[in-house]
């Protein structure tokens, strides 16, 4: 697929897919959205890949579905066809990703642009960045598992404010209310977010797609159930020349070198 509404570029073992409608601040229409999937498929089947960066051009990450669509005249939308067609599978795909993710949030992510930020496993902010769940303020619900993935991560009541109120959250409260994992000045975004994923590209690629698993699944299941996986998983770890090599590096003082194996 050629992309028209979004970059996609691998250095160093990192993927940064970059959505390019910046005169929209990176509104979704259906074109990018189609991109979008097909960029995360390309990661995932990518042995290159081991980390990807999803970001925007331009002053804005991405504003959410695009306005325009829903100014019809004839036919009502069908936008329960919609998110099944182009919001779902997206977001289904992202959640499963194998590979750590990062939303490198540029500057504003709003509606399903802000979901799309929340499914990421990482979330590096700049300065000026601002995280709003605009949703209600055009009488609209939160999707694209906002209320999945929001009240996880700020909690419900901070959860219920944002998306009751569509309040704008600017970077710092998003650090405090743990919306972010870090916020670095708008002049280092790129740097200290690439820097994360390429340390993340060189880690243990198996164990990281387990962690990423057991993590949800320990959020959704009781603690025995939770242990039990949790010794599935070591298991299978154990067994991983990744894990084998990396001990041995360990007496010998040197680095591990991480292969997928
Ligand atoms: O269809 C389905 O499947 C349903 C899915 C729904 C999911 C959703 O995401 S619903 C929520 C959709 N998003 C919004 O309601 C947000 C709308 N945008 C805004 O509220 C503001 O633009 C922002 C708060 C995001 C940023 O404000 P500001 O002041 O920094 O920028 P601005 O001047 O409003 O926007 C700059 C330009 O981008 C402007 O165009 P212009 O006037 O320069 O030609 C504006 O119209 C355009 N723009 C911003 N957001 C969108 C957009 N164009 C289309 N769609 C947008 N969502």
């Amino acid at each position: 697929m050629v992309y028209q509404s979004i970059n996609y570029f691998v250095e160093r073992g990192v993927a940064t897919i970059a959505m390019n409608r910046p005169e929209t601040l990176n509104a979704l229409n259906d074109d990018m959205l189609s991109e979008l999937y097909d960029a995360i498929k390309r990661a995932e089947r990518s042995r290159e890949v081991r980390a990807v960066i999803l970001t925007g051009q331009g002053r804005g990450f991405s504003s959410g579905q695009d306005l325009k669509s829903f100014q019809h005249a004839g036919e009502p939308r069908d936008i329960g066809a919609h998110l099944d067609q182009f919001y779902h599978p997206l977001i289904q795909r992202l959640a499963e990703l194998d590979k750590p993710t990062i939303a490198m949030v540029n500057g504003v992510a709003a509606g399903a642009g802000m979901s799309l930020a929340l499914v990421c496993d990482l979330r590096v902010a700049s300065d000026s960045a601002r995280f709003t769940q605009a949703f209600v303020r055009i009488g609209l619900v939160p999707d694209s598992g906002s209320s999945y993935f929001l009240p996880r991560l700020i909690g419900y009541a901070r959860a219920l404010e944002m998306t009751m109120t569509g309040m704008m959250v600017d970077a710092v409260t998003a650090l405090q209310w743990g919306l972010v994992n870090r916020v670095v000045p708008q002049d280092h975004l790129v740097e200290e977010t690439t820097r994360l994923a390429i340390e993340l590209a060189e880690g243990a690629p198996l164990a990281l797609g387990m962690i990423k698993r057991e993590i949800a699944y320990g959020l959704a299941h009781p603690l025995h159930e939770t242990l039990e996986r949790e010794k599935d998983f070591q298991i299978q770890a154990a067994e991983t020349d990744d894990h084998q090599q990396a001990v041995q590096a360990f007496f010998l003082k040197k680095p591990p070198v991480f292969e997928g194996r």
